[in-house]
């Protein structure tokens, strides 16, 4: 383990205050100190290394157990807004050795500092279509190689407004310590509002999903508001983050005095709140951001102080919590396993499945295409699958117009369908929410599986897998079985995936060809369904209901779809691809249908015959 997590997992850790405070408060001057570029902190780094580590050491004094690099804005996109991309690297490496050397002049005391790399999200919202996601992936990765080079402790991403931005900085992170060879911790912190989202309208439980996803080591928040706002999101991550927390809240909300900025809680006051923060929920890294300086890390070091007895800094306190296997969306979370009931994936958005959608993509009407989603959401969708392959027509230009057009409408997490790989990715690179992949399988072998994995496990993805292996795909119960184990082991212990995340497909075929052959297809998924759930039952189990009834005239597929689904749940199944207006509870259904559909899902001939 690093040291830093180390040093975190048995005490809580107190960072340090904000470094534009300091700024601020500094009489520097725009063209010796900032090169001309007034607004630029970072070039301090290399013009006043001087005063950068007097910040450091002032915090460090204060009784700070880390600081925060004055890296904020050192990606390259956001140094190249002042023409300093080209020091991108140097101005990260640097900022790191400031921090080290303020930590040297402190090593007379052989308490252990830390040097925490900030990485701040620029100036662009990826999800709001600023910025592409490559672009700003690669931005990230050099700042990153800088923090690395200069020795950093480990990364946070602070001050995200976008959890798709957060996944290009983790990801950035990741290859960076890749290229480099170094592994450090990855926390990131959000900036919610006093609207309660994140400025792209997540709200807590949305970015947690999709941060739990990227498996960083420490979720927790930064900025916009004071301690008071942030205590009910503060609650929220104390009881459901399996992981390390850190606060560090702004000064109160700012006020206006006279044309200045005021932050307006005292050093006190702002201890007393982050003490209940620790005591009542468990956190693990505390500190100030906007307002803050010595004065509060000061006060707040005291407070550590008491708690255990002096010059002690408290082990975290524990806490219950409670993580909920989900998807989201860019603004909710959408729990895998739903109260009595399956998880709704609306199939309707989909060139294969619906004509309406078909000839709606096909014309490019893509404000129909987006009508029938949010139809399917107001009927009670939880999630949507989009497939938009059709021959003829370019299929990742098809998923990226709906991607594009849904995530920033659709609250329902979404069902990414293709077969193509450069698809998914091209739809995940848009998504800021937590996706499913739709789907994987080992129908070519194992390295199409691989290739999907990687995806899923990059852009932090849920996973479909159907019963499809070189030999085709599975009818009967024991390959249906087999391949769903074969599956497990591949995604959940070869790449890490939580068992919740993976959602196998046991494949439902049409019972209805009149073909002998076909007549047990619709029992023997029933009882695959049943013996996967007893087997591993911690993974969702889903299928494309709809299939069971192709050939059938629309009133009859609308009973036996709602029959089988009925059937199906009581089996094990946690979730469908369905028409949800064309379902219909059993009790709503003339018994005798019912039954007919019964002796057709179980091929009982004889009572057709009656
Ligand atoms: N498993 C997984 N994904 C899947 C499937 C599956 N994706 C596609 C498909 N199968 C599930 N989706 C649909 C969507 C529509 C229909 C069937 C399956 C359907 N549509 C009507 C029809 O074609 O007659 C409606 C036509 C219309 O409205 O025009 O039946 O199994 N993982």
């Amino acid at each position: 383990m690093s040291n830093f997590l180390d040093f975190v997992s048995k005490q809580v850790l107190l960072l340090d205050g904000a470094m534009g405070t300091q700024i601020q408060g500094a009489t520097l001057e725009v063209e010796k100190d900032y090169w001309g570029q007034e607004n630029c902190s970072e070039i301090l780094n290399l013009s006043r290394p001087d005063f950068i580590r007097d910040v450091h050491m002032k915090y460090f004094a204060a009784g700070s157990d880390a600081v925060e690099t004055n890296t904020f804005g050192g990606s390259i996109l956001t140094l190249g807004e002042f023409g300093l991309e080209d020091k991108t690297l140097e101005i990260n490496r640097r900022a790191c050795e400031l921090a080290h050397e303020a930590i040297a002049e402190f090593a007379h005391d052989g308490r252990k500092r830390f040097v925490v790399g900030a990485i701040g999200p620029g100036t662009k919202l990826p999800s709001l279509g600023h910025v592409g996601y490559d672009a700003l992936e690669e931005s990230f990765v050099l700042q990153c190689e800088g923090l690395i080079a200069g020795r950093a402790d480990c990364f946070l991403i602070e001050t995200s407004q976008d959890p798709l931005q957060v996944k290009a900085a983790v990801n950035a992170c990741k290859i960076a310590m890749k290229k480099t060879g170094v592994t450090l911790p990855i926390m990131v912190q959000v900036t919610v509002e006093t609207t309660g989202t994140l400025l792209v309208g997540s709200d807590i439980a949305a970015a947690a999903t999709v941060i739990h996803a990227l498996g960083v080591d420490s979720m927790g928040l930064n900025c916009a508001t004071g301690p008071q706002e942030m205590a009910d999101h503060v609650r929220w991550i104390s009881s459901n983050w399996p992981r390390l927390i850190s606060v560090l809240p702004n000064a109160g909300l700012p006020e206006l005095h006279n044309g200045h900025v005021h932050f307006p809680l005292g050093p006190d006051e702002m201890a007393r709140w982050l003490e209940r923060f620790l005591k009542e929920d468990g956190i693990n890294i505390i500190g100030g951001c906007c307002g803050t300086n010595e004065n509060h890390i000061t006060a707040i070091n005291a407070m550590l102080e008491r708690q255990d007895g002096a010059k002690k800094r408290p082990a975290p306190v524990a806490r219950k919590h409670h993580w909920v296997p989900s998807v989201a969306s860019l603004f909710q979370q959408v729990e895998l396993r739903q109260e009595n009931a399956i998880l709704a994936i609306g199939e309707r958005c989909n060139a294969n499945g619906s004509k309406k959608f078909r000839l709606a993509q096909d014309s490019e009407d893509w404000d129909t295409c987006v009508d029938m989603a949010k139809e399917q959401q107001r009927e009670g969708s939880h999630t949507l699958d989009i497939c938009t392959a059709f021959v003829g027509r370019n299929e990742i230009h098809d998923m990226t117009e709906m991607v594009s057009r849904t995530r920033g409408t659709i609250t329902a997490p979404l069902v990414i369908d293709s077969t193509e790989l450069i698809v998914l990715e091209a739809a995940l690179k848009l998504y800021g929410g937590k996706a499913i992949i739709n789907s994987i399988n080992f129908e070519d072998g194992e390295k199409p599986a691989h290739q999907r994995m990687e995806l899923a496990m990059k852009y932090g993805a849920a996973v479909i897998a159907l019963t499809i292996d070189e030999e085709g795909m599975a009818k009967d119960v024991d390959r249906k079985l087999a391949i769903a184990h074969r599956l497990h082991d591949f995604c959940c212990k070869g790449y890490g995936m939580p068992s919740s995340d993976l959602m196998i497909d046991p494949l439902t075929f049409t019972i209805c060809t009149g073909n002998e052959d076909d007549r047990k297809l619709g029992v023997w998924t029933l009882d695959a369904i049943e013996r996967i759930h007893r087997e591993l039952p911690d993974i969702q189990i889903i299928l494309g209901l709809s299939n069971i009834s192709f050939g059938l005239n629309p009133a009859a597929r609308h009973v036996l779809n709602s029959v089988y689904l009925d059937h199906a749940i009581k089996r094990g199944l946690t979730g469908a691809i369905i028409h949800v207006s064309k379902i219909t509870p059993l009790h709503k259904i003339p018994a005798h249908e019912v039954s007919a559909a019964e002796d057709l899902i179980y091929d009982r001939r004889e009572s057709e015959a009656a």
